[in-house]
């Protein structure tokens, strides 16, 4: 069966992808949780991720002796793995399109993935309303999202038509907007909706907001309450 290491559900955005792809396709696999410590170079997380992946990172996907570190490699060798399944679109141009969505985020994005780090427990709305008057970065990298997110087909709501990589690794900006509220179109919160009724999406969510590990370098704008 396959194994997929990952961090805390409330803080880990790279976690979240594959983590959904599995769940999405009701693929089996062990989830092993490693979380991160409390303060930074604390703690048994590096130790244990470097046990199992020298990159020191989570995702890890462990399959038959075979291990994977990267969230996009991951999905592909899934897709590869179960082809029955449209992890990645059936159709030819979806499954370009979703390719390309996914790499854009995969590669991109920064000034949100710095600004806005993902906390779904936490609501960050005067934050939010603030990094929004001053980072345009952040808003250039939000424009876009709506823009890729805006073109998506009508007929089920996800960006390539159905559930796909695609939409998983756009899921940590579903919970980022709602985190920080930040304004955004009407279009844009029906996809968001869209994705927080799906089962896998609302399961990471629920298990995040149960979690309370407080990971204080990942807390940029929040004290803890003892
Ligand atoms: N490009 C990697 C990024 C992985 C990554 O940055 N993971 C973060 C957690 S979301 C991590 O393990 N951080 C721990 C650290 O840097 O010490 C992927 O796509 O999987």
């Amino acid at each position: 069966m396959y194994q997929l290491y990952i961090a805390n559900k409330n803080y880990s955005s790279w976690s979240m992808r594959p983590w959904l792809v599995l769940k999405a396709f009701n693929i089996s696999f062990q989830e092993i949780i490693l979380p991160f410590p409390a303060e930074r170079d604390t703690g048994s997380f590096k130790r244990d991720v470097l046990s199992v992946n020298l990159n020191g990172k989570v995702p890890v996907l462990l399959d038959d002796g075979l291990m994977l570190w990267d969230s996009l490699a991951i999905c592909e060798y899934l897709a590869e793995q179960h082809p029955d399944q449209a992890l990645w679109p059936k159709d030819v141009k979806q499954r370009a399109r979703a390719r390309c969505i996914a790499a854009e985020m995969h590669s991109g994005f920064s000034g949100l993935r710095n600004a806005c780090g993902m906390n779904i427990r936490a609501n960050l709305a005067e934050v939010g309303m603030r990094l929004w008057q001053e980072n345009a970065e952040l808003r250039q990298d939000v424009a876009r999202i709506e823009q890729i997110w805006s073109e998506r087909p009508q007929r089920n709501g996800f960006l390539c038509d159905e559930f796909s990589i695609a939409d998983a690794f756009y899921a940590p900006v579903v919970t980022r907007l709602m985190t920080y509220v930040l304004p955004v179109s009407e279009s844009t919160q029906q996809y968001m909706q869209t994705m927080l009724q799906h089962p896998a999406m609302k399961a990471w969510m629920d298990a995040a907001m149960q979690e309370d590990a407080w990971v204080n370098y990942l807390e940029t704008y929040q004290q803890q309450q003892l």
